[in-house]
């Protein structure tokens, strides 16, 4: 019988008020069914958020150090299970082993970088303009946030959300992605284990329009934190702004490599094969569109085409997969009809393009790892963020060239070059437009303590990882002291 899960509001694992449910699919094999969960509906979220917003004046109130405990033991839980997580991750998403135990180490990562929070969160001091004056900036918790995560890294991204907001001294209502309840489940519980008070973070699981939009709405959640695409972050945006909610938004991306004539050509189509093709292409920092050099993009389209080629598709939990499948059926249907476009477009398919059926990869949403070639920067293809296995490679006359087309997108959120000559390298890092630029480096891979985030439709100005992502989940309060003893007036008692 299938396991059935639940939602966990005001300290209690209760079903969606509803009644109704949904199930959790394995990706590689949909005959295999990890659960059944609460469609819970906007009286769920109301629920939630009544919960953690009681719970707020007291969590506010534990010693900055002390929560940041909480998520230090969340760690140690961490990397006690990850093979085990990593494996159930796997068989929820999809993605290979060896990226699902990155996925973990991800969160391990961002958990403990942010846990030293819990000792710094620092604010400033600065002189005041009168004598017998102090005057210093804190940081203070918002109140209610609401983090809605997706299911491509389906613990990492949810600890990027929720550990600078549980550290500030927030409470949280969590809802993961559809396709990965079954690992917000196992966040919430170790978060619990660890120590969290019950009511600090409640989890509601469903869908966007069932249970996140409700979320979005609420006029007593302070914060929302999405990572998703960005029609629906615009949605969310919109929402938002009704509510004069703070909204912090992670999304698309087509991120560029440039591969220019003096490059390592073993290493870029190295880099491409794991940025186009790791996590099935299904990154938002995923290498979709690579911009060659015209000298070098024969060879480097015929190098890329034997590598390709010689990935193997297959369940994420077998040593001998290279490429997983897509999340769902209707991702699948999404690539494969980019595919046809592409075509339609006149691109040149040098392989895949096609849905995967072969011995066991008939029962998943599997796609041939695909490249088309002689892909110009108006057609669809190199335009639109497709988030599948499937790598443009568009020629280009010059360095020039490479960075006008690779900022003509409406996304910036990864980039990446290869290039022996410094000179080029340093004027990519200047010119190319994205929140991220590698040099020699694929564009996947970034690290927590660094800021993530990107520009143009990838985001809203905020940045998650590095120190920056305190700024989302902190509001800034400046304090004057004055110790004088009698009125003082700023700018007015001047000598
Ligand atoms: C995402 O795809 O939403 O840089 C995040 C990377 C990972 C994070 C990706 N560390 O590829």
């Amino acid at each position: 019988m299938t396991e059935r899960f639940q939602n966990f509001i005001d300290g209690k694992w209760v079903d969606a008020a509803n009644g109704t449910t949904f199930d959790d699919i394995n990706p590689a094999n949909k005959t295999d069914i990890l659960g059944s969960f609460p469609r819970s509906d906007h009286r769920d979220v109301d629920r939630a958020v009544e919960a953690v917003k009681a719970h707020f004046p007291k969590w506010r109130r534990v010693p900055a150090p002390r929560r940041a405990e909480i998520l230090f033991r969340t760690g140690e839980i961490l990397v006690r299970r990850k093979e085990e997580l990593a494996q159930l991750m796997t068989r929820e998403m999809g993605k290979v082993l060896k990226e699902s135990r990155g996925d973990v180490q991800e969160a391990i990562d961002m958990i403990y970088y942010i846990a030293g929070e819990g000792r710094r969160l620092w604010g400033e001091t600065t002189p005041s303009e009168l004598p017998d004056k102090f005057a210093m900036t804190l940081r203070v918790p918002l109140g209610v946030v609401g983090v809605i995560a997706p299911w491509n890294f389906p613990l990492a991204i949810p600890t990027w959300k929720l550990a600078p907001a549980l550290v500030a001294g927030n409470t949280a209502v969590f809802k993961p992605a559809e396709d990965t309840p079954l690992m917000g489940v196992r966040l919430v519980e170790i978060l619990l284990e660890a120590g969290l008070p019950p009511g600090v973070v409640n989890l509601v699981h469903g869908f966007g329009e069932e249970a996140g939009a409700p979320l979005v709405r609420h006029p007593d959640v302070a914060l929302i934190s999405f990572t998703g695409s960005s029609e629906v972050g615009r949605e969310v945006a919109i929402a938002c702004a009704a509510e004069h909610k703070r909204v912090s938004l992670e999304m698309g991306g087509k991120n560029p490599i440039l591969v220019m004539e003096d490059a390592d050509l073993d290493l870029a189509v190295d880099g491409t094969i794991w940025g186009g093709f790791g996590t099935s292409g299904q990154r938002c920092t995923a290498s979709s569109r690579i911009l060659v050099h015209k000298k070098v993009v024969k060879e480097f389209a015929d190098r890329l085409l034997t590598k390709a080629q010689g990935l193997r598709l297959g369940d994420g939990l077998s040593p001998s997969t290279d490429v997983g499948p897509v999340i769902n059926e209707t991702q699948l249907k999404r690539i494969h009809g980019y595919s046809k476009i592409g075509l339609k477009e006149g691109a040149k398919l040098l392989c895949g393009g096609e849905i995967y059926r072969e011995g066991e990869c008939k029962k998943g949403f599997f796609y041939s790892p695909t490249v088309f070639a002689d892909v110009t920067p108006k057609m669809r293809i190199s335009k639109e963020e497709i988030f599948g296995p499937t790598v443009a490679v568009l020629p280009v006359a010059s360095l020039d060239e490479a960075i006008e087309v690779a900022n003509a997108s409406r996304y910036g959120l990864s980039s990446a070059i290869y290039t022996r000559d410094i000179n080029k390298a340093f004027r990519a890092i200047e010119m190319l437009g994205a929140g991220i630029t590698y040099v020699n480096a694929s564009t996947i891979g970034a690290e927590v303590h660094l800021p993530f985030g990107g520009i143009r439709q990838t985001g809203n100005g905020h940045r998650e990882g590095g120190r920056q992502v305190m700024d989302i989940f902190t509001e800034w309060k400046t304090v004057y002291i004055d110790y004088s003893g009698k009125l003082q007036r700023a700018q007015i008692d001047v000598s």
